[in-house]
């Protein structure tokens, strides 16, 4: 994007693009961080910092991850303010009150950068494309080393682990988000999750077509359907069984914001999961509220406001809908209609 382009920020369907689709664009900065001798990017302790917002579903991933995997005291994060406004992304001020969350501060890297895209011009001054979330940066040599949610994923899956502690069964250094013999699987399914689920919310909701919309939205329902199925057939706990692994991070992050979010935003409503799906509704609530690197890395108040009151295409007057009440429902609790059926 131009920098005269920077005042349509929500202009997600290409002018001129008659499909009237969304079409995200790759990810400019694709290094990894690496054990091996001489890298560029070496796995140094306290040397990489992640960018991130509270309220995407690509950040919420890595912010995931480094809390599974323990690596707290290994990579330092800072999170934008949820509003995107004419120039992307800012950094929070002492002033904002209305952005509560943990790690909601000004750029601790950086005196005096305002926005995200303050930190990507420092490092290309003539980047052109989005300004988005995750940033993994490199404190040391000064630069973005990737801004692709799923290679951090994978990244922060495994290149600490040489240096982790041995602390017990859950140990972050034992847990293997991408284990050897599902890796084909995790492909497969993070394919099609991927471009019908995680982004299928998007095409759903950016569409400027009644045909695009339909054409999505449709798509992603049938791609419900078959995370349903599979869950429902499965033993569960997680989506490969009693295996934690990235998969289930990959969706849990498009899942968590389909109630509050999605489904009247994105005119995602053909069902909601909390009376439509409840095999998916138990695989959500489980990982949500029994492990505390999904529930502490989740902050409704960013994801609510975000959407609704930075895609002002979408709703023009900025109003957040209250409901649904509550976010995220206990363990133990149904919507009456299902609690009747049970
Ligand atoms: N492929 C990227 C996509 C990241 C992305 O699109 N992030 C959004 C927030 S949910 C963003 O920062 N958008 C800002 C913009 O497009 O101007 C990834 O997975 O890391």
């Amino acid at each position: 994007m131009s920098s005269s382009g920077a005042s349509n920020i929500t202009q997600w369907v290409k002018p001129g693009d008659k499909s009237g689709e969304f079409k995200r664009q790759t990810s400019a900065f694709r290094d990894w961080i690496s054990n091996e001798p001489g890298a560029k990017f070496p796995a140094e302790k306290g040397r990489y910092h992640l960018y991130v917002s509270y309220a995407c579903p690509w950040a919420h991933r890595t912010l995931i991850a480094r809390k599974l995997k323990g690596l707290e005291d290994y990579i330092s994060y800072s999170v934008v303010h949820w509003h995107m406004g004419e120039k992307g992304w800012r950094f929070p001020t002492p002033e904002d009150t209305d952005a509560e969350g943990e790690n909601v501060i000004p750029d601790p890297l950086h005196e005096g950068f305002t926005h995200l895209r303050d930190l990507y011009f420092s490092v290309d001054k003539d980047y052109a494309a989005r300004f988005t979330v995750p940033v993994l940066y490199d404190k040391v040599a000064q630069t973005i080393v990737s801004n692709e949610s799923s290679e951090i994923l994978r990244m922060l899956g495994n290149v600490f682990d040489a240096q982790l502690p041995e602390t017990g069964n859950d140990s972050g250094k034992k847990l293997d988000l991408y284990p050897e013999p599902l890796r084909k699987d995790i492909d497969e399914v993070g394919e099609w999750t991927y471009d019908l689920i995680n982004n299928g919310v998007y095409k759903s909701g950016f569409a400027t077509t009644q045909e695009a919309y339909e054409r999505n939205v449709v798509r992603l329902f049938e791609a419900l359907d078959r995370v349903e199925k599979h869950l429902a057939e499965g033993k569960g706990p997680f989506y490969f069984g009693d295996r934690l692994t990235e998969t289930d991070i990959r969706l849990f992050v498009t899942l968590i914001r389909f109630d509050p979010v999605y489904v009247q935003h994105f005119k995602c409503n053909l069902r909601d999961i909390r009376s439509g799906y409840p095999a998916t509704h138990r695989w959500m609530r489980n990982l949500y509220w029994n492990h505390a690197a999904f529930r502490d890395t989740t902050n409704f108040l960013h994801i609510k406001a975000h959407y609704t009151k930075s895609h002002t295409q979408i709703n023009p007057p900025s109003i957040t809908p209250v409901g649904p009440l509550p976010n995220i429902l206990p363990l133990d609790e149904e919507v009456p209609a299902v609690a009747a059926k049970n």
